[in-house]
């Protein structure tokens, strides 16, 4: 018989992590700092523990979290690969398994329980049947920490350097009003486990494509004040949206100077896919809460930053979100 790791805490997640053996890691498309930092963070958490475990995303690890290469072995499923042996599929950062895309269905099929570790709200709701959420945590990357914690393990380089890139990628570098005692006393203690915090912020946003600031400056270019002022929109039509994934460009960059205008209360932009879906992110500041105004087009994320997915082309996504904007604002004013 195989001896449970000893662990303080006594949550079905946390007896989950004990009790099985071959997990599998994987988050949503496109995966953002957080997801990956808390995919690397949890991996050695559960190589410490003396499981079987793998990272496999839909996407292969693009530019610029290409550096977590060395941090802990990344996969992406291919179409035809076959997964390797699991019992428990991990979802980190979301909780539906339509957003792992490709791999969704393979997932289901699998028969594998389906594990959320997320931060965002509703998650409970999700596909998880094991869930460790706290919509309060700042990232997915500081629940895994606690997981360390909760376990008696202590946390390797790769591990810190994947919740530090988890915290300041979902704090905007301690700078949104998710930034708590929690995270600033998590990245002191980070920083002294050896974590080289400039050297991750060069490895993010000091390699940038050439073509970036002509790029950034187009994107601007675009920009509406709508509502007043109170909205900042952003239309990037399918042609642009293309060139902008060439170059791996960065859309956030396009967010804070536009957030900076005073009178601005929501910052949208608006990126239009070939087969015509609208994929929308919106950042707030104030009082205006974006998960709500998300989630009625079926999306969701955080009070200050959440983002759905609109059918219908440029023009009818950006007059759904106006009027959707307008309503919102018309409810807070
Ligand atoms: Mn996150």
């Amino acid at each position: 018989m195989r001896t449970r790791p000893f662990h303080t805490l006594h949550t079905p997640f946390h007896d989950l992590l004990a009790a099985r053996d071959g997990f599998l890691l994987t988050g949503h498309e496109n995966p953002d700092g957080d997801c990956l930092g808390a995919q690397v963070a949890l991996f050695h958490l559960l190589q410490a523990l003396g499981k079987r475990v793998a990272i496999v995303n839909p996407d292969p690890l693009g530019h610029p979290f290409d550096f977590l290469a060395d941090k802990a072995p990344f996969s992406f499923a291919k179409a035809d690969t076959p997964l390797p042996q699991f019992e428990v599929a991990v979802l980190l950062d979301c909780s539906q398994l339509s957003r792992t895309g490709a791999l969704a269905p393979r997932l289901r099929a699998s028969g594998a329980t389906i594990a959320v570790i997320d931060h965002h709200i509703g998650s409970e709701k999700g596909d998880g049947t094991v869930c460790y959420v706290d919509p309060k945590a700042a990232a997915t990357g500081a629940l895994v920490r606690r997981l360390y914690r909760d376990f008696g393990v202590s946390l390797p380089l790769p591990a810190a350097e994947g919740v530090f890139l988890s915290l300041v990628m979902d704090t905007g570098w301690f700078r949104y009003s998710n930034t708590d005692v929690e995270t600033l006393t998590l990245a002191a203690e980070l920083v002294g486990a050896g974590v080289d915090a400039s050297r991750i912020y060069d490895a993010i946003y000091r390699r940038m494509h050439p073509e970036t600031a002509a790029m950034l400056a187009t994107c601007l270019t675009r920009h509406e004040l709508l509502l007043g002022g109170k909205l900042a929109l952003v239309p990037i039509d399918k042609v642009l949206n293309e060139r902008l994934a060439q170059i791996a460009f960065d859309t956030d960059l396009v967010i804070d100077p536009l957030r900076s205008l005073l009178g601005v209360e929501v910052v949208a932009i608006l990126k239009e896919r070939f087969d015509g879906t609208v994929k929308v992110s919106m950042r707030a500041k104030g009082d205006i809460d974006v998960q709500r105004i998300a989630s009625t087009f079926g999306g969701g994320g955080h009070k200050k930053a959440a983002g759905a997915a609109i059918p219908g082309g440029m023009a009818a996504a950006h007059a759904a979100l106006v009027e959707r904007a307008r309503l919102a604002f018309a409810a807070v004013h």
